[in-house]
C-alpha cells in the first residue's frame, strides 16, 4: 500500500490493523514480531479501541489486569500460546516467583504504567456514546480501582529507592525503549558471565539493522535471569541485579496516570484515594522537574549503581512535557521540542521528533528506540499537550503525525526520521490506535 490514504481510508485500515491483531482476550502487539499481550501497549490500544466497540477495550484492560502480581506489579508481557517470541514463558521462570497470577503465564517485569489514563480516557469516551457503553464503562472502573491504586502503590512504594524520587527499573524493557541511549552507561556495566542461545525470532521480521544486537540481548537474558534467579523479589533485586536505573520518563508517566486515577476516585466518591493519588503526582513531577539538566534543558534518568545522571539526548528528555511542571520549565522543553534540535530539524522528513536527536554522536536513524520516529510518542506527547491546554502543540505533533501514517499506510512501529522509511513490525496495534484516537476523538479538534 504506497498511496497516499485519505482519512476515512486510514480509518478503515487502522481498524483492519486492530480486527486481524485480535485474539478475542487480548490484542498481539504486532502481527508476528510480538504475538502477546504487551502492557503499555495494551493501555495504549485499549483508548483506541474503545474509539470503535468499548465492551472491547474493557476486554483488552481486563486482561491487563487479571495478570495482575500480588505485589501489585502489572507484568511487561502476558503470554498468549503463540510459541514464536523469544524470550517465551519458559526463560523467565516465573513459575517459581511466589507473587505471580495463578494460571497466567507473565514475564516478570514491568513497563511504563498508561493503564490509568487508558481507563479514564475509555470512560470519558462511554459518556459520549452514553447508554449501555457508557452503565459497562462505570462498572468496569468500580471493578478496576482497586487494582489501579495497587499498581501504583507498588511503583511508588516498591521501586521508589532512588533518593531523587525516581521509579527505579531494573532492565530496559521495564522502560519501553529497551536499547535507548539513556540506558548505555547502565548496560555498560551489565557483564553477562553465561553465554546464552538466542533464537531471535526477532529477525524473522525485521531486519537486523532495526532491531537489538546479540550483544545487547545477552545482556538482556543475564539481567532476565538474575531477576529470576531472586524470584522477581523486588528488595533482593535491588541488591543483586546488575541493572539500576532511576527512569525518568517512566516516573512522569505515572505522574500523569495517578492525576487520571485521582479524577476516577473523585467520580466514585473516593476522597482518600483521589487525595493519595494526587499526592503521588505531586512527588513524581517535582522528581521529574528535579532531573532537568540545566545545560541541555532535557531531563535525565540516574544510574543508582554508578550514582549518576545520565546526559542523552532522547525523547525522554521531554518528561516535563508529559507530567507537566513548573511553567517557566515547561516553556523552556516545548521550545526545544519545537527547535531545531528536534521538530524543527532539517532532516526530516515530517516534523514529528525523533527518539534521539539527529545531532547526537549516538544517533542511528533506522535502529528501534535509537532514532526513529515512534507514532506512540508522538500521539502521548500530543495527549499531554492537549492536556494542558497546549493546542498548538497538539496540532503540531497530530497534523503531521497523521500525514506520517497516511503516506504510506503500513502502521509501523517506527520510521526513519529523514525518509519516512517504516521500520521494525508492520501493522502494528498501537500505531493503528493512535491513527483511530486522532482521527476519532472530538477532543482533538472540537475546543
Ligand atoms: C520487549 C511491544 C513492545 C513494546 C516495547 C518495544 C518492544 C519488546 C521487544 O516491543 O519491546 O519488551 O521484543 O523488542 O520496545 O516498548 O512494548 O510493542
Amino acid at each position: 500500500m504506497d498511496a497516499v490514504l485519505s482519512q476515512d481510508g486510514l480509518l478503515q485500515a487502522a481498524g483492519a490493523v486492530l480486527r486481524a491483531n485480535d485474539l478475542g482476550h487480548m490484542m498481539k502487539a504486532g502481527p508476528a514480531l510480538y504475538p502477546h499481550q504487551w502492557s503499555w501497549d495494551a493501555a495504549f490500544i485499549a483508548i483506541g479501541l474503545a474509539q470503535l466497540d468499548v465492551s472491547r477495550a474493557i476486554t483488552e484492560l481486563r486482561t491487563v489486569l487479571a495478570a495482575q502480581w500480588s505485589t501489585g506489579m502489572l507484568p511487561h508481557i502476558v503470554f498468549s500460546d503463540q510459541t514464536d517470541y523469544f524470550p517465551g514463558p519458559e526463560a523467565w521462570r516465573t513459575a517459581d516467583a511466589p507473587a505471580r497470577p495463578a494460571g497466567i503465564q507473565t514475564s516478570g517485569i514491568c513497563q511504563p504504567p498508561v493503564h490509568a489514563i487508558a481507563v479514564r480516557s475509555l470512560l470519558d469516551t462511554a459518556r459520549r456514546a452514553g447508554g449501555a457503553a457508557q452503565a459497562e464503562a462505570e462498572e468496569f472502573v468500580r471493578e478496576s480501582i482497586g487494582r489501579l491504586a495497587s499498581w501504583h502503590d507498588w511503583l511508588s512504594g516498591s521501586r521508589v529507592l532512588d533518593p531523587h524520587g525516581l521509579v527505579e527499573i531494573h532492565h530496559g524493557w521495564e522502560s519501553g525503549m529497551d536499547n535507548s541511549p539513556r540506558f548505555d552507561s547502565c548496560y555498560a556495566a551489565v557483564h553477562p558471565r553465561v553465554h546464552y542461545d538466542l533464537p531471535r525470532t526477532d529477525l524473522q521480521h525485521a531486519d537486523a539493522s532495526e532491531r537489538p544486537t546479540d550483544t545487547e540481548y545477552q545482556r538482556y537474558l543475564w539481567l532476565v535471569n538474575q531477576l529470576a534467579d531472586v524470584h522477581f523479589d523486588d528488595a533482593l533485586a535491588a541488591r543483586t541485579v546488575d541493572f539500576r536505573c532511576g527512569d525518568v520518563f517512566l516516573t512522569a508517566v505515572l505522574a500523569l496516570a495517578a492525576d487520571d486515577l485521582a479524577v476516577l476516585a473523585d467520580d466514585l466518591g473516593d476522597r482518600e484515594r483521589a487525595e493519595a493519588e494526587r499526592a503521588r503526582a505531586d512527588t513524581c513531577r517535582a522528581a521529574v522537574a528535579a532531573s532537568l539538566d540545566p545545560d541541555t534543558g532535557l531531563c535525565r534518568d540516574y544510574d543508582l549503581r554508578a550514582q549518576a545522571w545520565i546526559r542523552s539526548e532522547t525523547i525522554a528528555g521531554f518528561s516535563l512535557l508529559i507530567c507537566g511542571g513548573p511553567d517557566a520549565l515547561v516553556t523552556q522543553q516545548r521550545r526545544l521540542l519545537l527547535g531545531e534540535r528536534w521538530m524543527g530539524h532539517r532532516s526530516l522528513r515530517f516534523p514529528l521528533p525523533p527518539s534521539v536527536t539527529p545531532e547526537s554522536p549516538d544517533y542511528r536513524p533506522r535502529t528501534y528506540w535509537r532514532g526513529p520516529v515512534w507514532p506512540i510518542m508522538n500521539w502521548l506527547l500530543a495527549h499531554a499537550a492537549l492536556l494542558r491546554g497546549d493546542r498548538t502543540l497538539a496540532d503540531a505533533l497530530r497534523g503531521p503525525g497523521l500525514e506520517q501514517l497516511a503516506a504510506d499506510g503500513h502502521f509501523a512501529e517506527y520510521y526513519q526520521p529523514a525518509t519516512g522509511e517504516p521500520l521494525g513490525s508492520p501493522q502494528q496495534s498501537w500505531t493503528a490506535m493512535a491513527a483511530i484516537d486522532w482521527l476519532c476523538d472530538p477532543r482533538w479538534t472540537v475546543p
